[in-house]
């Protein structure tokens, strides 16, 4: 099987093949019978699904769109449905059909379908049995230059006016839902202005793949995620993949090409679609805005439901962006967040009662699937959408709650400043000295970004692992604080402002807040000393004044970088420290920066990478600080 469905690539890793190849079943393992409900419209039954005795029955459809591309689904509705139901489209590029398996309603959907839906399975385009081209994360057509053009918006279309006419005793109002590529395509969906449409859920949709979600940070290439993931999507199914990653360790693996020349071209990555994207198109410019959700979808036209985790290792922007958007638009009270403790997806799947060294006493997915979603969907596909909702769902981590709010980020959360002083501490208090923190940071020994060996089976949790790992590494700064006198709740936005200078001309910030947790937890003594990343990213630091338009840095010359860290509603509870880390590499998932300018570091040769100095200042003139909110 090359396509995967719904989590990550399953080149990540073999294991995690296996892992996610359990998840795609769990999320699609559907239930196949025959039926008398069904129309002929939907043709025959699928038999090769033999029935498990409960009350669901499975069709395949083709939909053709109006440039007569056939698209495949599959159809799962109750056998004896009392009322006419609403529809649930679920689109996905991860191959429906190879993915079923005989079972119960899998778990991302089963305490939506207590209420009753019709729930439509549809391959997008050029993927699984479905005709066309894939194109990944395709851009809107412009209906003025091209009106017989298609995109995921007028397929979504073409599919929901079949769907509607077509389902017998649907009572015409459909839902989208979707996690991560699917949930892209939830989105997009909106855009399709099919007045059957009444409410979407993206839940972790990818809203823009340079900025923070799959395929750069802020500026910096996720090289091992971008290398795998396209190749599982593009490469041709004729032909056996060039990717042979024969190391177990993938940091041995990546560390062998310094160049992403030599990695493109050893490896036949650079002849696929997306890596010549990444390499014609290394900064934010038009390719990057067309493909990016919140830049065209910025009106709430459907009621919208956005999902995502403090901890989705792959489209953590994504949620939050496409709320931040839409919300400057949202004059009917039809745009909704929820965020929670979840690695990708992790509120859609098996039990979410712990994640890395959290516990949190409850399944805090399966509450998000009862008493959020399912009440949510229920009000505006089978209700008549009057029911009010509050603005924000937020998890507070730590906890163990939830919170709503009116606002997000919240109103009553007081803009407060994490100050990094020059003698290795962190606090409140606004630097009275200056100081400076220095590391060099060399190309040819980058700091892991997870505990090696890199085997890709930890790539859902790599971000709440123990940062011990790293602590005290010659290139990686740390700033810590007393152990806290009380609980300190830090509500929405994290972003960290640097100011720092270099010996070279270019660099990458990876800054982390973390959580330590104190010397002996009792009744959990691994737990002692525990440094939790509660927030962090990375920037390219040749975008410091504009993501479109790079420039060099100056050497030794003080710049001011702002690196956005994501939103959390997060308790460092008392006893506990505040850390912050500093370092520039985070290797393999981000490429090495040569740290000497190259206009396109797609080009950069092996002479080009340098070990530099790298200095953090901090002082009144130059206060290196994290900007959060504090909950009263
Ligand atoms: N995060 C995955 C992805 C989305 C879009 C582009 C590339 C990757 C996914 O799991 O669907």
């Amino acid at each position: 099987m090359r396509r995967h469905l719904y989590i990550a690539p399953r080149s990540i890793a073999r294991r995690s093949i296996a892992r996610r190849a359990a998840t795609t079943a769990a999320v699609f393992c559907l239930v196949a019978s025959f039926s008398a409900f069904i129309a002929p419209a939907l043709g025959a039954p699928l038999a090769a699904q033999a029935s498990s005795g409960d009350d669901l029955d499975r069709h395949e459809v083709r939909i053709a769109v109006r440039d007569g591309v056939q698209l495949y689904a599959i159809v799962v509705a109750p056998r004896t449905p009392t009322v006419p139901l609403p529809i649930m489209l679920v689109r996905t590029p991860y191959g429906v059909a190879q993915n079923l398996r005989p079972g119960p309603m899998p778990t991302a959907y089963a305490e939506l379908a207590k209420d009753g839906y019709t729930f439509v399975f549809q391959d997008a385009r050029g993927t699984g049995r479905s005709e066309g081209r894939f194109i990944m994360n395709g851009p809107m057509h412009d209906p003025k230059t091209d009106p017989n053009g298609v995109d995921e918006a007028t397929d979504t279309y073409d599919t929901i006016d079949w769907l509607v006419k077509n389902i017998p005793s649907n009572n015409g109002r459909v839902g989208a839902m979707g996690v991560s590529y699917p949930g892209w395509l939830a989105g997009i969906a909106a855009l399709s202005n099919h007045p059957a449409l009444k409410a979407v859920s993206p839940q972790a949709p990818m809203t823009d793949t340079w900025m923070g979600d799959d395929f750069f940070h802020q500026g910096a290439f996720r090289q091992s995620f971008g290398v795998e993931y396209a190749t599982a999507m593009e490469w041709s199914r004729q032909v056996p993949s060039p990717l042979k990653i024969n190391r177990y360790d993938r940091y041995d693996w990546y560390l062998q090409f310094l160049t992403l020349k030599e990695l493109g071209g050893a490896n036949g990555i650079d002849t696929l679609p997306s890596w010549r994207g990444f390499k014609a198109h290394p900064a934010w410019d038009a390719y990057w805005q067309a493909k990016a959700m919140q830049k065209v979808w910025t009106s709430p036209n459907v009621a919208v439901l956005n999902v995502g985790g403090y901890w989705d290792q792959e489209d953590v922007l994504g949620p939050q962006e496409a709320y931040r958007t839409l919300e400057k638009a949202d004059t009917k009270q039809w745009n909704h967040i929820v965020l929670g403790p979840w690695f990708h997806g992790g509120w859609a799947g098996r039990a979410t009662d712990t994640f890395g060294p959290m516990k949190f006493g409850s399944d805090v997915g399966l509450y998000y699937r009862s008493n959020i979603e399912r009440p949510w969907f229920h009000n505006y596909l089978h209700g008549d959408g009057t029911a009010s909702f509050k603005e924000a769902y937020l998890y507070e981590v730590q906890g163990n709650t939830w919170r709503t709010f009116d606002a997000w980020p919240p109103r009553e959360a007081k803009p407060s400043k994490l100050y990094l002083h020059g003698n290795g501490t962190v606090s409140f208090d606004a630097p009275k000295t200056s100081g400076k923190n220095s590391y060099t940071s060399d190309p040819l020994h980058p700091v892991p970004y997870v505990i090696r060996p890199i085997d890709g089976t930890r790539w859902r949790q790599w971000l709440v692992e123990d940062q011990r790992f790293v602590d005290n590494r010659p290139d990686v700064l740390g700033w810590e604080s007393a152990p806290l006198e009380q609980d300190v709740v830090i509500a929405g936005d994290v972003t960290a402002h640097l100011f720092a200078t270099t010996t070279g001309s270019d660099a990458d910030w990876v800054v982390k807040l973390i959580d330590v947790y104190p010397d002996s937890v009792a009744g959990d003594p691994k737990l002692g000393g525990y440094q939790l990343m509660v927030a962090g990213d990375i920037m390219r630091g040749r975008y410091y004044k504009s993501f479109s338009a790079p420039r060099p840095l100056v050497p030794n010359v003080v710049t001011a970088f702002t690196v956005d860290l994501h939103q959390q509603v997060y308790r460092f509870q008392k006893g506990h420290r505040i850390m912050v880390q500093v370092q520039s590499t985070w290797f393999p998932l981000y490429d090495r920066n040569p740290q000497t300018w190259v206009p396109n570091i797609f080009d950069a040769k092996p002479g080009d990478f340098k070990a530099q100095v790298h200095s953090i200042l901090s002082g009144p003139r130059t206060p290196s600080h994290i900007a959060v909110g504090v909950l009263p």
